[in-house]
């Protein structure tokens, strides 16, 4: 079954249960009214008659507000950084508003900021533990939905026909969405036909169209795709993290631990960021957080003899897994190229088939320029995945669907929040329905 069929399914399930609040007969300020029916994918054929209109004010509220806030926020300055100058643009999403990466001068200062966050992150067991998984995946795509989805909303609210200029506002709004120049071409073009074909006229109609060619081009891209862990035959599994810094890489080690700790596997840390001031505590917190062991080195000191420690010590005391937390920038990118080159060499002479992955750690917020970030790591290391962090924190999550067409990397996990237990294996279907649920009816 494809994913869209899944899709539909799921949309069918929940409109059978939501039980939709009764129409407000007060026709309210045109105003109201016009936000009710860019939030609502109902078919609005009458817009005098207010029958369609399920949705209550104080989320077109939020909607309009956050939907404002996301037009504000900068977009990366510099798309063709380099992965040594990206660093600056690697910060939290807050401090990102408003900010160009080469405004940034004070790199300390992110530094310090982000390692407070990540000791102030909530420990194991925190409530969102009892969340499932679909609505973690329901919490953290909300500004997606509310950035992306809301603006396809309101694209297709105003439209009149489907003409050339239709197809090209389409394809702008998907650029801006971090969808990429590439999957937005293909999708406008296949869109072309399938609307011909489908002879889809109204919005609605029009809508599921696009949400269905998105979500079937996206599932045709990531076909042989592995999205699960591969996990050593037998001795310890090593995984290494690479990525800039800021991108979430310690913090993502300590989530992943936790949760294979909370698994029964026996884990062990190595603090293989040695070059960036404070990293090694940072991942030392986690370490003691989550109750598991860690191998360390001096500041400033060989990272690959850490690794080497790291391994041995894994080796001999029967670890299930070696989480490998690295540096995000050396002197030059050539150094950082060269060093975990190192990292993988030291370790395969140790178990051959290790590491067994290599994931990239991405900044969703970054949107474009984690992609090229993402392009120059794959050209010198074997990525294995990605894990894409920060989820929650933008409004543009069509940076998933980029990925997987433009680097033909399966995203593993994704952070949709800073809890522990906001690390989520990545599942394609809740993605697609968490950021589009809201723009397809399956009722006729
Ligand atoms: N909201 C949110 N914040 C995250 C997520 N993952 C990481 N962060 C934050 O990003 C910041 C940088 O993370 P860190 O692990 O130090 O990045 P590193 O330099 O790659 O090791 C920290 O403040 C983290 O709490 C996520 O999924 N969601
Ligand atoms: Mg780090």
């Amino acid at each position: 079954m494809g994913l869209f069929d899944i899709f539909r399914r799921k949309r069918h399930q929940d409109e059978q249960e939501e039980v939709k609040p009764t129409p407000t007969e007060d026709p309210a300020t045109e105003e109201s009214a016009e936000v009710d029916q860019a939030q609502d994918a109902t078919p609005t054929e009458n817009p005098q008659d207010g029958s369609a209109q399920s949705v209550d004010s104080s989320k077109a509220e939020r909607l309009k507000s956050e939907s404002a806030v996301e037009n504000h926020v900068d977009r990366s300055a510099n798309e063709g950084d380099t992965v040594v100058e990206n660093e600056e643009s690697s910060t939290t999403t807050e401090s990102r508003v408003d900010e160009t990466s080469s405004s940034q001068e004070d790199g300390e200062s992110i530094t310090e900021s982000a390692e407070e966050e990540a000791s102030s992150t909530e420990p194991v067991n925190s409530a969102s533990a009892d969340k499932t998984s679909e609505e973690k995946y329901d919490v953290g795509l909300e500004k997606s939905r509310n950035g992306f989805g809301a603006r396809l909303n309101k694209f297709l609210a105003n439209f009149r026909h489907v003409d050339e200029d239709f197809f090209e506002d389409l394809e702008d709004l998907m650029i801006e969405s971090d969808v990429g120049y590439d999957m937005a071409m293909k999708l406008s073009d296949s869109l072309r036909e399938e609307v011909k074909l489908q002879n889809a006229k109204s919005k609605q109609d029009v809508s599921n169209v696009i949400i269905q060619k998105m979500v079937e081009l996206y599932d045709d891209a990531g076909q042989d795709e592995q999205t699960g862990i591969n996990f050593a035959q037998s001795g310890p599994t090593v995984i290494m993290f690479v990525g800039v810094n800021g991108a979430g890489k310690t913090t993502t080690i300590g989530k992943m631990a936790a949760r294979f700790k909370n698994e029964g596997k026996k884990v062990l840390l190595a603090a293989a960021d040695t070059f960036r001031a404070g990293a090694t505590e940072q991942l030392d917190v986690w370490a003691k957080r989550d109750g598991v062991d860690i191998v360390t080195g001096p500041e400033n000191g060989d990272p690959a003899a850490v690794v080497f420690d790291g391994v041995k010590k894994a080796k001999a005391e029967g670890y299930d897994v070696l989480f490998v937390d690295t540096a995000g920038r050396l002197q030059n990118k050539v150094n950082l190229m060269n060093e975990l080159a190192k990292m993988k060499r030291i370790l395969t002479r140790e178990i051959p088939d290790a590491p067994h992955e290599v994931l990239l750690v991405l900044d969703a917020t970054t949107g474009q320029n984690a992609l090229s970030q993402a392009k120059l790591f794959k050209e010198s290391t074997d990525v294995t995945g990605i894990v894409l962090t920060k989820l929650d924190g933008t409004a543009r999550g069509g940076i998933v669907l980029a990925i997987r067409n433009e680097l033909h990397l399966p995203v593993k996990f994704v952070g949709l929040g800073e809890k522990v237990t906001d690390l989520q294996e990545f599942d394609a279907s809740e993605f697609v329905y968490g950021l589009f649920k809201g723009l397809v009816t399956t009722t006729d």
